[in-house]
């Protein structure tokens, strides 16, 4: 049998002509069902998934008893299928029952094909003639109807096929799904916004009237949750902690015994999944899909998050600021799916067609990879039972601005660090504001820059040494990393040292821990990690049940150089304190070297240093309601011998005013704002600064030229 790719292209759009897009879309349809065997077509595999043969049959059924029943010169097909082929419509009538539309083996499928045939007869006769108004409507809503039957079709069929020991593809050439850049939280404002359908395009009656509607400031992922972050869950006790879950969701993980997503099928230690390409084995980077509301929930809980209302969802899409918006799953809200504030259904027994459902569902926005093109729109409000999980749905996630706050842990200090910093004559702020989730990402640009030596240098030490370095590590240990960033150095301890058993990254970058934390999760299964989201120069708790193991702090990176003297050696001695008698501290530091190639590593051509240090102000304006003009500042670094370090500068270009905090501050042209140091080291200075914290140098080597020190210090 010839097949054919899905989903179907050939987009239609409102402008279509009605005549046109009336025989596309039964075109279209015939196009779907071309893979399956007549067989295929006849099989009920549960209630909710209906015989391919009864879809084509409904769909027909729609238009001749909304459209054609009542003209002069039209004849019923036959009148039984009034019975056989109504779905909910009380109005119109008895009907055969939901779940027994798979006994209906007659009429045969040819007979239905024939009833598509004269169906289409009878409206191509209709299309010619001139329509009112409300008729075309009728028509578009039988054309927006049987495209939801084309998505129904493709669903349908995989829950059929996936009921087959020989889980045979529908189409070995659909389109596996593709896996999407790394993603971030994008901030929305919130605010008095409108949402819900207004004017001439089709919507369905559901989606009006358009309303005001209030938002609290939120943050949205710009893409799904990957297959690979909810093996992560999964792994972390995801589907067998009640904590994590809502009390009908728990009962249903249990009734229904719950482990993994729908289609999903262990193979050993790792999984498959069957899509319509049969079954596959899952791919990482990939969203992950077919999972109830339940479970997407319960997922959001676990990675600190919550699921988008769909006003969010609505208004972040209407903004562009969504990747995988409609082309992949669709994405579950945390709305329940009820009337907009004016609702009023059609008239008559269309009426019946949405508004009826009100209760008990919820809101899924965007659009899958089984919609038809050009189906759907931001307005689009689809609606499932919280434990369905056979239709494609994916997840999103959203924060509150407040989640952020409190695990950031920094954030209420912010605005008054900034008004102290700004106010003073020489003005400055911590480096430890760099790190929001683009300042993390920037870094990480940085450390692949040819300028930029020390990640290289460093990684190149550590690789060398890795096996001295752990030697008497004792088993059972815990690795406590502070500032750990990507956590990229880590795995060179981790691979040497397979005998850590627990990790803990510390970091004021919440987006940064939480990326690493899921990528350690799955390169380490046997890794128990406990991420700590906070300000490591204030007060940090260890997790308790951690308590009495050996600790083994690392702390690479030169991070310690952005620390004054005075408050690397205050530092030094708290980390002492924290690890406990006996412990050991891995600390990198880079050394005194060259001014030009300092200035160089912090000067890069490509300007990203400059861009590193200019998203302070964009956080600034963003978090603190700024209004620094990035053009009017230079990126300065330069070299302070007397202080041994770089240190990092933006240079007001003019004489200007500039607003934060709701406080307003002048910068004189050639004002210097003060960003950053960072202080280079020479064995003298690191073992001066060892001595006054109670550390003692047990082991260091240090690279050759560019100079970086790695010191293994004992207490
Ligand atoms: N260890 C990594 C990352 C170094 S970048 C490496 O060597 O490549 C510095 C890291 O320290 C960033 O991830 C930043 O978010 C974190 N950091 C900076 N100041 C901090 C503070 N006061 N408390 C906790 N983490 C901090
Ligand atoms: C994180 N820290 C050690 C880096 C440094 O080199 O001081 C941050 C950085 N600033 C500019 N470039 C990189």
């Amino acid at each position: 049998m010839d097949t054919v790719p899905y989903p179907i292209t050939g987009e239609m759009t409102d402008d279509t002509p009605l005549a046109c897009a009336y025989a596309t879309l039964r075109q279209q349809t015939q196009t779907l069902i071309a893979p399956l065997s007549p067989e295929d077509m006849v099989v009920q595999s549960m209630p909710d998934a209906s015989p391919v043969k009864w879809h084509l049959a409904h769909t027909t059924w729609f238009f001749e008893t909304f459209l054609l029943k009542s003209l002069p010169d039209y004849t019923v097909f036959a009148p039984a299928y009034a019975f056989l082929f109504n779905s909910y419509y009380e109005a119109l009538g008895p009907r055969q029952p939901r779940a027994q539309r798979g006994l209906l083996t007659r009429p045969p499928l040819a007979d239905i094909l024939a009833y598509r045939a004269h169906v289409d007869a009878g409206m191509e006769r209709l299309l010619q003639s001139d329509l009112p108004a409300e008729t075309e409507s009728l028509i578009r809503l039988g054309i927006a109807h049987e495209e939801q039957h084309q998505e129904l079709i493709l669903m349908d069929v995989l829950h059929l096929l996936a009921q087959s020991p020989l889980k045979p593809a529908y189409d070995i050439r659909a389109n596996p799904d593709a896996g999407g850049k790394p993603g971030r939280f994008q901030l929305r404002p919130g605010g008095l916004v409108d949402i819900g359908h207004e004017g001439a395009g089709f919507a369905f009656d559901n989606e009006a009237p358009r309303h005001r509607t209030w938002l609290q400031p939120f943050e949205i992922s710009d893409r799904l949750v990957t297959n690979g972050e909810w093996l992560a869950f999964m792994q972390d006790g995801g589907y067998s902690r009640p904590d994590l879950w809502l009390s009908d969701g728990w009962a249903q993980v249990q009734a229904q015994g719950w482990t993994a997503p729908f289609y999903w099928q262990a193979d050993g230690d790792s999984w498959q999944e069957m899509s319509l390409r049969g079954l596959h084995p899952i791919a990482p980077d990939a969203p992950v899909t077919h999972i109830s509301y339940y479970e997407a929930d319960a997922f959001a809980h676990w990675a600190g998050a919550r699921l988008p209302t769909e006003a969010e969802w609505e208004l972040a899409a209407s903004d562009g600021v969504l990747d995988q918006k409609d082309n992949v799953a669709w994405q579950w809200t945390g709305s329940a799916y009820l009337p907009y504030p004016g609702f009023q259904p059609g008239a008559g027994a269309v009426g019946e067609y949405n508004g009826k459902f009100m209760s008990g569902q919820m809101v899924l926005r965007g659009g899958s990879s089984f919609t038809p093109a050009g189906h759907t729109r931001p307005t689009y409000r689809n609606f499932f039972k919280p434990e369905q999980r056979w239709m494609r749905a994916g997840v999103r996630l959203a924060r509150d601005l407040a989640d952020r706050h409190a695990a950031d842990g920094h954030d209420a200090g912010f605005a008054a660090d900034v008004v102290r910093g700004l106010s003073a004559r020489q003005k400055s702020l911590s480096p430890k504001y760099f790190y929001d989730a683009a300042g993390s990402d920037l870094f990480e640009a940085i450390c692949r820059l040819e300028e930029y030596y020390p990640t290289r240098t460093e990684t190149a030490l550590l690789t060398r040494i890795a096996a001295e370095l752990v030697a008497d590590i004792p088993a059972d240990a815990v690795l406590v990393e502070f500032g750990s960033g990507a956590s990229d150095k880590t795995r060179l301890l981790l691979d040497a040292a397979p005998h850590i058993t627990h990790y803990v990254p510390i970091d004021i970058s919440e987006d940064a821990l939480r990326h690493a934390t899921l990528r350690l999760k799955t390169a380490y299964p046997k890794l128990s990690v406990t991420p700590v989201a906070g300000d490591f120069t204030s007060e940090v708790k260890l997790p308790s049940a951690l308590k009495g193991r050996p600790l083994v702090g690392f702390f690479p990176g030169s991070t310690i150089g952005n620390f004054t003297r005075a408050e690397a050696a205050a530092f030094m001695r708290t980390v002492r304190g924290l690890l406990g008698q006996g412990a050991r501290l891995i600390l990198g530091a880079d050394m005194v070297k060259a001014e030009a190639t300092l200035v160089a590593a912090y000067d890069d051509a490509l300007g990203v240093t400059a861009q590193f240090n200019k998203n302070l102000l964009v956080r600034i304006n963003r978090d603190l309601g700024g209004n620094f003009d990035l053009d009017a500042f230079d990126h300065l670094a330069v070299w302070n011998p007397d202080f041994e370090r770089m240190e990092m500068h933006l240079v007001s270009r003019k004489d200007q005013i500039v607003k934060a905090a709701g406080h307003a501050f002048a910068f004189k042209a050639g004002e210097r704002f003060h960003t950053e140091n960072s202080h280079k080291f020479t064995p003298a200075s690191l073992a001066r600064l060892a001595a006054e914290s109670g550390w003692k140098i047990e082991r260091q080597w240090i690279s050759p030229a560019p100079e970086f020190g790695i010191f293994s210090l004992g207490s």
